[in-house]
């Protein structure tokens, strides 16, 4: 009979993704055109810093391919913060051209298979990794994740020390790109499609690709991990949404 690991939950995380309505776009006038902009500028700086954050981060991304054109990445402290951050981009007076694409639901965990939680206060290296900031880096890359349940190859199966071992060879490979990459690791059984978010910051995009591949060929990964869609984006800054849409000389 294996068990469950210990986990410790933090933040609260929201990946909202959003198209563009573009025809309705190229189909707005210059001066609209210049309030929507305006509009979701100061939108995003209410979400990060502003009265719509209070407690947690919020960040956008533009989104490269067909899946979606934008991300907003939401950390909150409740469940009711993060709708409230879904619902200031539903409301916001450019609500009819963020068109929902896809979601995910989940909360910053942190399992115990390296170090057990002990009893007391948590430690702020601990605290940090539970509460973050959104990274600063440039390049974020988002994908849900499986542990199998197949055969022989049954995660929920193994012995508690069986997984431990795996994990500290996954650890093992994650921590060569110490420095090159952020993970930040959110749990979401019982909250969406998929058992858990990865979501990944960095400079250089290429790490993704690379740390990815690697970890293919760690068994923890060969043997028991199934993926979703994976995205990737670039961080937008509310000054660069006029250079996005290219509007910066006002070409209306
Ligand atoms: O060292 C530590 O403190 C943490 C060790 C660690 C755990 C417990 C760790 C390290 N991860 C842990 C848990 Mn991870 N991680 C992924 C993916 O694409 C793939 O093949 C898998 C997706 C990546 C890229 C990645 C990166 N990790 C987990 C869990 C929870 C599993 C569970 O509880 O059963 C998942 C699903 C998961 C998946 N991991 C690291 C990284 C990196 C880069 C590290 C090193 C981080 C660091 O030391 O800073």
């Amino acid at each position: 009979m294996s068990e469950a690991v210990e986990t410790l939950e933090g933040w609260w995380v929201l990946h909202d993704f959003r198209r563009v309505d573009w025809p309705r776009w190229h189909a707005a006038s210059a001066a609209q055109r210049a309030a929507l902009l305006s509009g979701w500028q100061t939108l995003c700086r209410e979400l990060s810093g502003g009265p719509l954050e209070q407690a947690g981060d919020s960040a956008v991304y533009t989104v490269l391919g067909h899946k979606a054109d934008l991300l907003f990445l939401h950390f909150r402290p409740r469940l009711e913060d993060l709708l409230a951050a879904q619902m200031a981009v539903n409301l916001d007076p450019g609500r009819p051209f963020l068109v929902p694409a896809t979601s995910y639901v989940s909360v910053i965990e942190l399992s115990g298979y390296l170090a057990k939680p002990g009893t007391g206060p948590l430690p702020p290296e601990v605290q940090r990794r539970l509460y973050p900031a959104i990274p600063p880096h440039r390049y974020v890359c988002f994908y849900p994740m499986n542990k199998r349940r197949q055969g022989a190859d049954n995660w929920y199966m193994l012995s508690r020390e069986e997984r431990a071992r795996l994990m500290a060879g996954h650890g093992q490979i994650g921590r060569r790109y110490a420095g090159q990459v952020v993970q930040i690791i959110t749990g979401s059984q019982g909250l969406d499609d998929w058992e858990w978010g990865v979501t990944l910051f960095a400079d250089d995009p290429l790490v993704f690709k690379k740390l990815v591949y690697e970890m293919r060929f760690d068994e923890t990964s060969a043997r028991y991990a199934e993926f979703g869609s994976f995205l990737v984006g670039t961080r937008l800054e509310p000054d660069d949404w006029p250079r996005w849409l290219n509007t910066a000389t006002g070409d209306g």
